[in-house]
This record gives C-alpha cells, sequence and structure tokens, in this order.
C-alpha cells in the first residue's frame, strides 16, 4: 500500500494484498504473504481491527473507518482519529514506557496503525472482569499509567511552549471529544434519539433522573469543565474495553479520543468502570456467588487512587518543572511545605471532580447510545435491570453530592450499601 493512494477499508480478502510490500509489517510476521492468516476481531465501536499471523510473528492492524461502525453510514465520522491515536500511543509510551502497544508502522491517509499484538493470554479487562478473574497487577498498573501521562502532559511538567503545540494539535480532534460532549454529558438527561435503556423495567427510573434538576445542573457543570479545562493530554477513553490485561502485564490501547482536558476525566471513567462491573457482578452469579470478586473490585478502586495519588506526589517532588507551582515560589525559598500545601489542593480538586465524572460515566453507560458489556451480558433483563437501577443510584449520588464526599472509602461504603438493597 503506498501513502498516495486515497482511503480505501482493508477487509480480510484484501489485507495480504494491499499489505505485502509494507517492510514494518514483513519484518515482524515474514514476507510470506501466502502464509498470512488474516482475522477481523473489532468489537469496539468505531474502526477495523485486524490480527494477522505470518509465518515468523503476528501484529494488529487497525484501521479508522469514515463512520461509525456501531452505528453504519449514516454517522460519518473523520478518519483523522487515527491520526490521533498514533500520537497519543507515541506520547504515553514517553511518559509510562511500557503501558501501551508497540507502533510498527502508521498510514496517515490509509488511517491504519500496525502495532503489537497482545496474544493471549491477554484479554480485554472488561471480559476479565465480567468472567470474575482477578487480576493482581491492575490497579498499580492503571494508577501509575494515569499519574505518569496525566502529570507528564501537563503544564506542571511539560515547557509551556511545547504543551501549548501539542494542545494546538490535539485541539483539532473536534469530533471525538463531540461524541464524548454529546453521548456522555448531555444525551443521558433527555429523550435523545439514539438513547436505549432497559424497558420497561427502568423507564420510571429513568423519567426521575432526567426531571432530576439538580444532576442536570451538575453533568453541564462537568461538561464546561471538560470543554474547557484544558489540562493535560487525556487518553479520553479510558474504561475497562481500553485495557487488556494477563495476570501479570497491562496495557492501554485505544486513545483515538485524546485530547487535553481535565485529569479527572481519565481517573473517573476508569474508577466509575471498576464501579460498573462491581454494580453488574449479581448478574453473573449463575455459577456461584460473587462475594470475593465484589470485595476485590472495590479493593482495586481503593488500590488505583492510591497508588495515583503517591505516583502523582513522587512526579510533584522530583518532575515538577513546568510553569505552574514553580520550585521557585516554593521549595527553592526552603518553603517545602508551600509545594505540599499546593499539592493537596491539586489533588483533592482532582478527587471532588473525578467523583462527577464517575457518576455520569455510570449513567451513560445504561441511559445512552453506548452501553457496557457488564451489563449487556445479563440475559434476564428483570436482573439486569436491578443491577443497573443501583449503579444509576450510586451514580447520581456521586455526581450531586460529589463535594461532601472525602474518601474512596466512604464511596465504596455507599457502593456496598446500594447493592445490598434487595430491589429497584
Ligand atoms: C459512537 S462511539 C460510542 C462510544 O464508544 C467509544 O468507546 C467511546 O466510549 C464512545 O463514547
Ligand atoms: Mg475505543
Amino acid at each position: 500500500m503506498t501513502e498516495e493512494l486515497p482511503f480505501e477499508a482493508l477487509s480480510v480478502e484484501t489485507l495480504a494484498a494491499r499489505l505485502g510490500g509494507n517492510d514494518a509489517l514483513c519484518a515482524k510476521i515474514g514476507r510470506d504473504t501466502g502464509a498470512w492468516k488474516v482475522r477481523e476481531v473489532g468489537d469496539g465501536n468505531l474502526n477495523l481491527v485486524f490480527i494477522v499471523e505470518g509465518d515468523s510473528g503476528a501484529a494488529v492492524v487497525k484501521q479508522a473507518l469514515p463512520y461509525v461502525r456501531l452505528v453504519g453510514d449514516s454517522w460519518p465520522l473523520p478518519l483523522k482519529r487515527s491520526f490521533f491515536e498514533y500520537h497519543a500511543l507515541t506520547r504515553q509510551e514517553a511518559r509510562a514506557p511500557g503501558s501501551v502497544p508497540a507502533i510498527h508502522y502508521f498510514d496517515e491517509r490509509q488511517a491504519l496503525i500496525i502495532m503489537e499484538y497482545l496474544a493471549p493470554p491477554h484479554i480485554i479487562l472488561r471480559r476479565a472482569l465480567i468472567d470474575g478473574r482477578q487480576l493482581p497487577n491492575i490497579a498499580r498498573d492503571i494508577g501509575l499509567f494515569m499519574a505518569r501521562t496525566l502529570f507528564r502532559g501537563s503544564d506542571l511538567h511539560m515547557a509551556a511552549k511545547d504543551r501549548k503545540a501539542d494542545l494546538a494539535l490535539f485541539a483539532d480532534n473536534v469530533e471525538l471529544c463531540d461524541i464524548t460532549e454529546s453521548l456522555v454529558f448531555s444525551d443521558p438527561y433527555f429523550d435523545a434519539k439514539m438513547n436505549r435503556h432497559t424497558s420497561p423495567q427502568l423507564d420510571g427510573l429513568v423519567a426521575e433522573l432526567r426531571a432530576d434538576r439538580d444532576l442536570k445542573v451538575e453533568a453541564q457543570r462537568l461538561k464546561h469543565m471538560f470543554a474547557a479545562n484544558a489540562e493535560t493530554l487525556l487518553h479520553g477513553d479510558l474504561h475497562s474495553g481500553s485495557i487488556m490485561v494477563t495476570d501479570t502485564e497491562t496495557r492501554m490501547i485505544d486513545p483515538e479520543f485524546a485530547f487535553y482536558g481535565p485529569m479527572a476525566f481519565d481517573v473517573g471513567m476508569l474508577l466509575a468502570n471498576f464501579w460498573m462491573s462491581f454494580f453488574s457482578q449479581r448478574g453473573h452469579e449463575q455459577k456461584g456467588k460473587r462475594d470475593a470478586m465484589r470485595a476485590y473490585l472495590l479493593g482495586v478502586t481503593v488500590e488505583t487512587w492510591s497508588v495515583f495519588r503517591a505516583e502523582f506526589s513522587h512526579l510533584w517532588r522530583t518532575e515538577r518543572t513546568g510553569m505552574l507551582y514553580q520550585k521557585s515560589l516554593f521549595e527553592d525559598q526552603g518553603d517545602k511545605l508551600g509545594a505540599e500545601q499546593a499539592l493537596d489542593h491539586v489533588l483533592h480538586q482532582m478527587w471532588t471532580d473525578l467523583l462527577g465524572f464517575a457518576g455520569i460515566e455510570v449513567h451513560r453507560r445504561i441511559l445512552g447510545l453506548a452501553h457496557n458489556a457488564d451489563f449487556e451480558t445479563i440475559a434476564d433483563e428483570d436482573l439486569r435491570a436491578s443491577c443497573e437501577a443501583k449503579a444509576l443510584k450510586f451514580g447520581r449520588h456521586l455526581a450531586v453530592n460529589r463535594r461532601q464526599i472525602h474518601s474512596i472509602d466512604e464511596v465504596n461504603q455507599l457502593a456496598a450499601l446500594i447493592e445490598q438493597e434487595s430491589s429497584i
């Protein structure tokens, strides 16, 4: 494939012919295209994803489509999201080495990235949690990833000139931001066209939430923050479907929603996905109780936030080289306490905001267009609705009362209490 040809979507049938001359791919998997085995495995909402196996290895070929795959060509979406994904992956690798798949090749015109194949036993984290698997390292690995990428992509660390150039580059990721702005922050709270929910079981609660003035105001305040607070380069879609795991490894994938936004967004979205998994476990108890899994998931939220805070604080003390909270104002004058006071303030603000983002992430996965397999794979609709209703109540509490919640233990106690309620 040459970069001069116009965009054309790959298929299982055409991939070998079109990429057979690609040196980067051949170097990884072998030149004998007759031996290549190609599978399309994309199960996300947007793109094509192929696994290509040759006689000396395998690779992933990910290609954007000019529309939203989940909806079809009635919803056009620019190919340039592949450009943002590529640039986000290179920055994440530099800021948190080893946390993302290695990139072998990028073709902007064809909107394709050839990258490392994370072979089995790698599995999507969401799938593992649905299966009731307790992964020992995820809290540490994801906590470190978030602290390193969010801190090192901000004015706490970068030279202002470099950060502003990067901000300008990612500012063009307009259409993917627009998806989040609509699907996450607004659509769940009115009768938007593509919304769906488990009906009729949730109809009453959904109507209540859509009439909830405090909730809607809070969702819009969070949207305002998302749109106006260009604090750092976010992953932008850091849910459990964007993470691949084994018992010993954790890799973040799919950062096509990357843009400069508030640090608390990535952390809130991620924790929301652990809490949703927690509330969905009741629906996956056919082969046995999930009490231990529920305890594990709450433990993961505690550890993730604790690792995040510790690493962020470490970077604050050792890598605060940007124009914010300059050392010349604090440590250089012998005022270490001043720097610690400022750190406490930043972390406290992030805590309050992440709870809000977590609350509305829970809502949009139950009320909006893009649902989670955690709940969707619960075949019994009454049981599913009961899990979802509890999660919705939990999300509402987080979003509306976030300024009055002081610790993650408090959040988890609330989650446990709501989960124990007998019915919707
Ligand atoms: C139309 S895209 C729907 C969702 O899929 C992606 O994974 C993002 O989470 C987006 O909101
Ligand atoms: Mg994705």
